[in-house]
């Protein structure tokens, strides 16, 4: 007799199987069984994996190539960490630990995760626009000769079909449809389930029309192969089933095989009579549980006919909690089985108690030696990539010369700089903007290095010798990606330009700029690249109320206590364009460092005198978050504190008043991000046995424990004021707590009281007798 040779289709019907069970045991372990000594809740999302085991099986044991990336569902997670478990790069610990300190995370995560986690996921939308501006960071690198063809892959993002509503994926799709980006794969695990309840119907026909619109293939899975062949055959039970809204198509799979007879009964009468005898109620329950995306052969088939690299959206139906007790019921997002029903599915699915954990439990021999053939055959990565860094040695930087100018001019002119004089680092700097490239001044390195586009874009006006400072042709040898107005996008662009080390072996230094209040606009995508640790430098300009006429609603007060809370970004706020030159170059360096970070410049158009520096005593200062831009006298009972743009009234008012108040010191805050860190990080330090006083402590012991310090910056007054806890000493904060008003800078600094009246006021105050 022929021994049965289980096919490829069989072999991953039963990963299927595998991930089902092993993802609902993990979760049910971490919650049921591993002890728990704070009484909190675990969590985790069994019902959200068991949608898409098929989906995923059949990506990652047939679809996947080796230089594929993929986003996951972050509920999801289970299923990935299952999946490297069956292939031999996940351990049973980590599993064991699912969710608790060191083990496998509950969200995928590149930093904490020991897998392979190509992009993290978490905050829902922001994986799957990723993966689309990873294309292009993996088209840009083709065009500039930096990455070699066979290294080239897809990217992939598994959407959760609620995730849909997120407007980023929107914003993300119109972007690249301008840029012509492909070898992309959106597969949406479609179980009409959100977190509270079932989707909406009205919005489900549209997500097509959408995508269609720009330029990508939609393909629906919606059947699978026996359901499809049985509705086939009867046209009136086909009609009924498609017009199902979403609400009562799960209420009928919770229900299960009775009530779809009890329902096609009424509803189709003798239409359906002879289809209902050909049916016992356990047939109905398979037969219309047979959706497109838990049917391998319809996602295999729907794989292996979607190789070009037309951007392609897979619509693939799925019954949310597939296989499990509370599959299709609304409340099931965050529902765990309970014991009893986790021992019901694990006798079904014939694996012994205490073998739960054994990767290939309940397979027989002939099954198991075709499962372990195709786990072996599997193509994709098993191993984390090596973060890519160290490959350039950053130039120093010299300032632009110039007696007056505004930090945001200089920024302009360093890259100018930097590009003219060539080199490793400005071939590898991408810049990129939504649309405010000419308007934060990077027009000149556009000038210079051009625009990026895969084909070539004619420069109209050019050509038409039209007069116009600003080059705007665009070809492959670009090195600046002009996005539209859609500061997410900027983000996403970032994290994913700051992750090409890590994605692609190649360092690129990204570069993005945008108006400082607009941060705000694309925060959790700022947070969400920085919690991945992409290394960017983000240049944030105009901000404050120093943008004077231009004012309104273009006022940023906040930005610097946004940074002050964003762990992996380093807020620098320079006054002068020397300091600025040196963030620069500190800011490449942190790029390319394994210990490093992404770095925000907060910078001004207000062109200011620069100051005369005797030496380069300032810059290690200047670097660490603060330096004596004029030394106080020993003791000292006040001194004046100032970032950024308001310098200039600092200094004077440090004339004016130093005749009266002996020893009056202006102490230049350059990152009260980074002396905040310092501060923290050197009381924590203490306890484990290490007393150096950080870079803030050993500035403001310059002065008397009982000095006042006026505390000044065209941004909200807590950016400074917390200084006075390091030491003890008396703040009188001043800054900006409002925003919207329009005039010049004389009368605005009067109105928000940040001119050298205000400052002698302050420190009057401090200075009279209590
Ligand atoms: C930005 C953001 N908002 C809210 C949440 C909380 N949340 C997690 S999953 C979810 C609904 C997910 O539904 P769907 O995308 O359909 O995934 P499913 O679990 O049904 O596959 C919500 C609201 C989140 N993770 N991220
Ligand atoms: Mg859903």
């Amino acid at each position: 007799m022929l021994k049965h040779v289980t096919t490829d289709i069989e072999a991953l019907q039963l990963l299927d199987q595998r991930l089902r069970w092993l993802s609902a045991w993990t979760i049910h372990h971490a919650n049921h069984i591993r002890d728990s000594d704070d009484g909190l809740k675990v969590g985790g999302h069994q019902a959200s994996c068991a949608s898409m085991t098929a989906i995923m099986a059949a990506l990652y044991f047939h679809a996947l190539g080796p230089n594929d990336r993929v986003a996951v569902k972050p509920h999801a997670g289970p299923l990935l960490h299952a999946i490297h478990y069956l292939l031999g790069s996940q351990s049973r610990e980590a599993l064991e630990n699912f969710r608790g300190f060191g083990g496998a995370q509950s969200y995928p995560s590149r930093t904490k995760d020991k897998i392979p986690v190509d992009f993290s996921t978490g905050s829902v939308g922001l994986g799957v626009a990723i993966t689309l501006f990873a294309s292009l960071v993996q088209d840009y690198l083709s065009a500039h000769g930096r990455l070699d063809d066979q290294d080239r892959g897809r990217f992939v993002a598994l959407i959760g079909d609620a995730e849909l509503d997120e407007g980023n994926i929107y914003e993300a799709i119109i972007e690249g449809a301008k840029h012509d980006v492909r070898n992309l794969w959106w597969i949406v695990d479609y179980n009409r389930q959100s977190l509270d309840a079932t989707s909406a119907d009205r919005m489900f026909e549209r997500f097509d029309e959408i995508f269609r619109s720009c330029g990508w293939r939609v393909v629906e899975l919606r059947f699978g192969k026996r359901l499809a062949a049985a509705l086939d055959k009867h046209e009136a039970l086909r009609t009924w089933f498609e017009q199902l809204p979403n609400a009562e198509l799960s209420a009928l799979h919770y229900q299960g095989g009775a009530a779809w007879r009890e329902r096609i009964d009424a509803e189709l009468g003798k239409t359906a009579a002879a289809f209902l005898k050909q049916h016992d109620d356990a047939a109905l329950a398979a037969l219309f549980t047979d959706l497109g995306g838990h049917c391998m052969e319809s996602l295999i088939e729907a794989f292996d006919a979607a190789q070009d690299d037309v951007p392609t959206l897979f619509i693939a139906w799925t019954i949310k909690g597939f296989g499990l007790p509370f599959a299709g019921h609304k409340d099931n997002h965050a529902g765990l089985m309970n014991p009893t029903q986790l021992a019901a599915l694990r006798e079904a699915m014939g694996v012994r108690e205490g073998h739960e954990w054994e990767p290939l439990e309940g397979l027989g021999d002939n099954a198991r030696t075709g499962v372990q053939s195709l786990i072996e055959r599997t193509r994709i990565a098993r191993e984390k990539r090596d973060r890519s860094f160290g490959a350039v040695t950053v130039p120093a930087i010299p300032p632009p010369a110039g007696d007056e100018q505004s930090t945001q001019a200089a920024f302009g002119r360093i890259l100018l700089d930097l590009s003219k004089a060539g080199g490793d680092l400005a071939d590898r700097i991408v810049t990129t903007s939504p649309d405010v490239t000419v308007s934060t001044n990077l027009g000149a390195w556009v000038n210079q290095r051009g625009l990026f586009r895969r084909s070539e874009m004619p420069d109209v006006f050019a050509k038409a010798k039209i007069a116009s400072a600003q080059k705007w042709g665009a070809d492959n040898r670009g090195q600046h990606i002009e996005l539209g107005i859609a500061e997410s996008n900027l983000f996403l662009m970032l994290a994913a330009a700051g992750l090409s080390g890590d994605l692609f072996g190649t360092r690129l230094f990204p570069i993005g700029t945008l108006y400082d209040p607009f941060i705000a606009r694309g925060l959790d995508a700022l947070n969400y690249a920085c919690y991945q640790d992409a290394r960017f430098l983000l240049v944030a300009t105009p901000s404050g109320i120093t943008l004077g006429p231009e004012g309104g609603a273009h006022q940023s007060i906040n930005p610097p206590l946004i940074a002050l809370g964003q762990p992996g970004l380093r807020h620098y706020e320079p006054a002068f364009a020397d300091e600025l030159a040196a963030m620069m170059q500190e800011a490449f360096r942190l790029i390319d460092d394994p210990n490093g970070e992404s770095t925000y410049l907060r910078l001004s158009t207000r062109s200011i005198q620069q100051v005369e520096r005797a030496d380069d005593g300032w810059r290690e200062g200047a670097l660490a978050g603060g330096y004596w831009l004029r030394e106080p006298g020993g003791g000292a009972e006040a001194a004046i504190v100032a970032m950024g743009a308001v310098m200039p009234e600092a200094l004077a008012a440090w004339e004016e008043l130093s005749e009266d108040v002996p020893g009056l010191g202006l102490l230049a805050i350059t990152s009260p991000d980074l002396l905040h860190r310092g501060w923290t990080a050197a009381q924590a330090a203490r306890w484990a046995g290490q007393r150096n006083a950080s870079h803030v402590e050993r500035l403001l012991s310059r002065l008397s424990p009982t000095a006042g310090l006026v505390t000044i910056a065209d941004a909200a007054p807590a950016s400074l004021s917390w200084l006075g806890g390091v030491l003890g000493q008396r703040v009188a904060p001043l800054g900006v707590e409002k925003f919207g008003q329009t005039g010049s800078l004389a009368e605005l600094y009067a109105a928000y009281r940040l001119d050298g009246d205000a400052i002698a006021e302050a420190v009057a105050e401090l200075l009279l007798p209590a």
